[in-house]
């Protein structure tokens, strides 16, 4: 008599961290949910195929949105529907890994049918996942795009109708229908023959991104007894006689086997070509190297009216830091309005690699306004720098365990002739005190922003300007 011994696969942690203390195997999910089953599918076929450590699992907002903490792979967490365009710059820059947009139906259909459509049309070469279990699990049991006919949720108490939320998408129908995927098929999990047939166009999915196919779609009719209000043996039920029925199973395309292998190098451009592309300018030889210091690490907040040009300058800086060779980062943050509501940016520039874009306790804090110096003064860490235009506010920050450097930044661009050139006076102002910023560099990228001459000439007396403040300027210790 042979003995079978059955353990869990390698494409899972040895231990699930995402309840420590408890079993360790068990996961968030509820009993008889079908994430926990497709994961498993997954991970097998990550395994069997040897590119476990090779995949990159993009997890979803929704009950799934812990599945980095079961999967021995790559992973990363997208916001609500974001899955496929994540998966497109993962896949895209690093074209030999495998890439997996796991969704749940209302991340993939609702919050994100939009994302999901460009990148079956466009055919990236990812493999998606798409758990349609008719109903937002996760936050409690409302209708989703795939909720029957009839079928109650919580915001639909009385059922579903057509004259008041519509039909029911059917997804794969919608993916199948475009020219650019390669393999699109709805399976079920309901008992054990399907789910060895859910276990099948799993493995094809992923097969055809090893084999460089192309864009692969398998919707998976999954169980949420929790949402459904049912036992588990109810959930697996209902989905062979009622969901199935609203959604057909079965192959919807596959033109895989008729398909050449892709080549996915062409998204890569080679260094030189981007810097042609975005316009840097040539390396210059006879130019003395500036020596970065080799701990830059700057977190910059600046902050002011829309229309200072507030977030000009974060993205001037991060331009020069590029060129420099710095790591760097750049969001912008503002309100609804063209001009005149509050605008700041978030910029990083930095040797070791960043991590998240945003700048929650500023290196440096450059305020424009008084409402931004009344607000993030507080935020810069001790030992930080605050630059503050000086001409507009008539308050001066209040703590003492930072740097502080008022800067008659619109004064002087008054006087220059161009209120606009105030942020320019303040990039002179922080190159001139920073060492961060390369003033040649500065000079030599300014003609790129400023094309017109007379702009050119007005900003680079700005400049200047700046730097003739920092030279002279007494920072309030
Ligand atoms: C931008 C944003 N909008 C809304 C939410 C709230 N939210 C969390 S999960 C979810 C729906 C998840 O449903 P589904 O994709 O079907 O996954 P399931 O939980 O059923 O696996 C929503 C609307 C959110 N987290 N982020
Ligand atoms: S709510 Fe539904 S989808 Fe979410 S874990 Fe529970 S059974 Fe699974």
């Amino acid at each position: 008599m042979s003995t079978k011994i059955l353990s869990k696969s390698e494409g899972f942690y040895d231990v699930y961290d995402r309840r420590p203390g408890t079993d360790k195997d068990t996961t968030h999910y509820c009993p008889g949910c079908g994430h926990g089953i497709l994961h498993k599918l997954i991970a097998e076929a990550l395994t069997d195929f040897g590119v476990k450590d090779n995949a990159i699992i993009i997890s979803p907002v929704g009950c799934s949105v812990f599945a980095y903490y079961y999967f021995s792979a790559g992973n990363l967490q997208a916001a609500h529907g974001r899955a496929p365009a994540v998966a497109t710059g993962v896949k895209r820059s690093l074209p030999e890994s495998i890439v997996i947009s796991y969704q749940g139906d209302g991340d993939l259909a609702a919050i994100g049918g939009n994302e999901i459509l460009h990148a079956a049309n466009r055919g990236e070469a990812i493999s998606v996942f798409f758990v349609n279990n008719a109903i937002y699990g996760m936050t409690g049991g409302q209708m989703a795009p795939t909720t029957l006919i009839g079928q109650k949720t919580t915001t639909t108490p009385y059922g579903r109708t057509v004259a008041n939320e519509g039909y029911p998408i059917k997804m794969s129908e919608i993916i199948a229908s475009l020219t650019a995927p390669v393999y699109v098929e709805r399976v079920m999990m309901a008992d054990t023959k399907s789910i060895s047939n859910t276990r099948r166009a799993v493995r094809k999915a992923i097969k055809n991104q090893v084999e460089k196919k192309g864009f692969s779609f398998v919707e998976v009719l999954s169980t949420c007894p929790t949402g459904w209000k049912m036992t588990a043996p109810q959930a697996e039920e209902w989905i062979k006689t009622t969901l199935a029925q609203h959604f057909p199973l079965g192959v919807l395309k596959d033109i895989s086997g008729d398909v050449e292998p892709l080549n996915l190098d062409h998204h890569l451009l080679p260094t030189d070509r981007i810097g042609k592309a975005i316009n840097l300018p040539e390396a210059d030889a006879d130019q003395p190297k500036f020596v970065i210091p080799d701990t830059v690490n700057e977190e910059i907040k600046i902050s002011g009216f829309g229309g200072q040009g507030v977030l000009s300058l974060g993205v001037w800086l991060s331009e020069f830091g590029m060129r420099e060779g710095l790591n760097v980062s750049w969001i912008p943050s503002y309100g609804p309005e063209m001009r005149g509501g509050t605008a700041h940016c978030h910029v990083k520039l930095a040797n070791r690699p960043i991590g998240s874009p945003l700048v929650v306790h500023p290196t440096i804090l450059v305020a424009t306004n008084r409402p931004s110096l009344e607000k993030f003064e507080k935020e810069v860490i001790p030992g930080g720098k605050i630059f503050w235009d000086n001409s507009l506010m008539d308050i001066t920050p209040s703590r003492t365990d930072i740097i502080r450097y008022p800067v008659p930044a619109t004064e002087i661009a008054n006087q220059l002739g161009n209120t606009k050139t105030a942020n320019v006076v303040m990039l002179g102002v922080i190159t001139g005190v920073s060492e961060f910023l390369d003033e040649n560099i500065v000079r030599r990228t300014l003609p790129q922003i400023f094309k017109k001459k007379h702009l050119l000439d007005i900003n680079m007396q700005a400049f200047n300007k700046g730097l003739e403040v920092a030279a002279s300027l007494k920072r309030i210790a």
